[in-house]
């Protein structure tokens, strides 16, 4: 067996990251709206306030994810248009848009799967501390029931947060990404168990309110790979690990309370008092609250062991392949980290995220040759059947992305779609490995 009948081939946005539309129709201003006009925080000074124009032109780009077979979107909801002040008052008009998506999508037979929460928090919200604020997860249940109540009766596949490690670590403690925060230690931990407290409430809400309702989170991944095959329990034990002034950008942290219902517990040693803020009420909700485990993976380590047998992060050699965000190509760490992921949790996965940017443009013949990622993309599927092959319950792998667009401080220098961008005339043309990937759709990863 490799990938089974029905795994689900799809290719997954993010709201602020395409939509544009920015101050339109009633959308309430969110946290990366505030961070991209602050100058000085995007590479290239820019902003999402048009990024693809999908909110206008989504039946256009639903048709080119129809050309290439897609089985399945992931895209995420803008809180903000939703709700402009982040709860109470209620935007129609945006329940409209992503009803207008949602309905062309399934004509389509394109099965959607939301991300309540790809890092634009309302701004409003943020005023009042955002995720340091304890009553964050009630927003937030506020937020997934109106999500429930409206899409619920057409969609059935969910994620509630979309990589709690980045929008945490990368925007409350290294403050490269909105709202730029640097916190201390404790005021950080507090504020990702609100995350945490928030997933489970969220969790709770859909599973109630719709019927056969399948409920996920997203973590981001750096994989291991193991040096040699003695190397194995070290790349194992790096990937899981956790600690004091450790856990943010880790995965036991995230995922150990939501599958197993418990920290890890070195982080029960050091940080005791401040977990105990998850009552067990609390916990009641966060564990077992998922039926799908989510897994985004761009990079991994090479791990061996070191003299006094603790793992080690080995230096690649100089001249390793990279991509364009100079991320090393790592194809092997899908096959060990989602092998991995299935010993210690036994859950279904998705790979939610995968892809490169590279320096894309159109060549003289009008078409976008990008050889690079059409091998970037099979080496990793390659690897991610041998994991389905030896039994790993992978159900989906979502190419990210469906379009070139906003790359977050990065802005638009780096291109991740299979589908080329022209931001100046936002003409899309489908790259080489949308082509490419259309036949490995059509064909369920035969011809890999
Ligand atoms: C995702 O974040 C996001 O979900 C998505 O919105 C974004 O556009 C996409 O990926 C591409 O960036 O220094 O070599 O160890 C990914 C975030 C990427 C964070 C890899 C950690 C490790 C880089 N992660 N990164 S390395």
């Amino acid at each position: 067996m490799s990938f089974r009948d029905e795994f689900v081939w799809g290719a997954a946005t993010a709201s602020y990251q395409i939509e544009g539309a920015a101050f339109e129709d009633g959308k309430g201003a969110n946290i990366w709206d505030v961070f991209t006009h602050t100058p000085g925080k995007i590479a290239d000074n820019s902003t999402g306030d048009v990024a693809c124009d999908h909110y206008h032109r989504f039946a256009d780009d639903i048709q080119i994810m129809a050309r290439l077979g897609i089985k399945a979107y992931r895209f995420s909801l803008s809180w903000s248009r939703l709700l402009p002040e982040g709860t109470g008052r209620i935007n129609q008009k945006g329940i409209d848009f992503y009803n207008s998506l949602i309905d062309e999508l399934l004509a389509y037979g394109i099965e959607p799967y939301i991300t309540l929460y790809h890092w634009d928090l309302p701004a409003n919200l943020q005023k009042q501390g955002g995720w340091q604020n304890e009553k964050s997860p009630e927003w937030f249940e506020e937020y997934a029931t109106l999500v429930a109540r409206c899409f619920g009766d057409r969609v059935r596949y969910f994620t509630t947060f979309n990589e709690p490690q980045v929008f945490m670590g990368c925007g409350y403690l290294v403050g490269e990404h909105a709202p730029g925060l640097s916190l201390r230690d404790e005021e950080l931990m507090l504020a990702c168990l609100n995350v945490l407290k928030a997933h489970g409430r969220a969790a709770k809400v859909l599973h109630n309110m719709v019927v056969e309702a399948r409920v996920g989170l997203t973590v981001a991944t750096t994989m291991v790979i193991p040096d040699t095959k003695e190397d194995v329990e070290s790349a194992r034990e790096l990937f899981f690990e956790t600690g004091k002034g450790n856990y943010v950008f880790m995965q036991s942290f995230w995922m150990d309370p939501i599958v197993l219902g418990r920290f890890p517990q070195p982080l029960l040693d050091c940080y005791g008092d401040l977990l105990a803020s998850v009552t067990p009420g609390d916990m009641a909700l966060i564990s077992k609250s998922i039926d799908f485990i989510g897994l985004n993976n761009y990079t991994s380590h090479q791990v061996g062991t070191d003299a006094n047998g603790r793992p080690e992060i080995l230096t690649r050699h100089r001249g390793f392949p990279k991509t364009a965000m100079n991320w090393d190509i790592t194809p092997e760490g899908i096959y060990w980290g989602t092998k991995f992921y299935h010993e210690r949790y036994h859950m279904p996965i998705y790979i939610t995220e995968n892809g490169m940017a590279n320096g894309d443009f159109v060549s003289q013949d009008g078409k976008v040759h990008d050889p690079q990622r059409i091998d970037f993309l099979h080496r990793y599927l390659l690897n991610l059947k041998r994991a389905a092959e030896e039994g790993v319950d992978l159900r989906g792998y979502f190419q990210w992305s469906l379009l070139d667009n906003f790359e977050w401080a990065c802005g638009y220098d780096k291109r991740f779609g299979i589908v080329y961008v022209d931001y100046e005339t936002l003409e899309r043309t489908i790259k080489d490995s949308g082509y490419w990937y259309r036949d490995v759709v059509f064909q369920n990863g035969e011809n890999l």
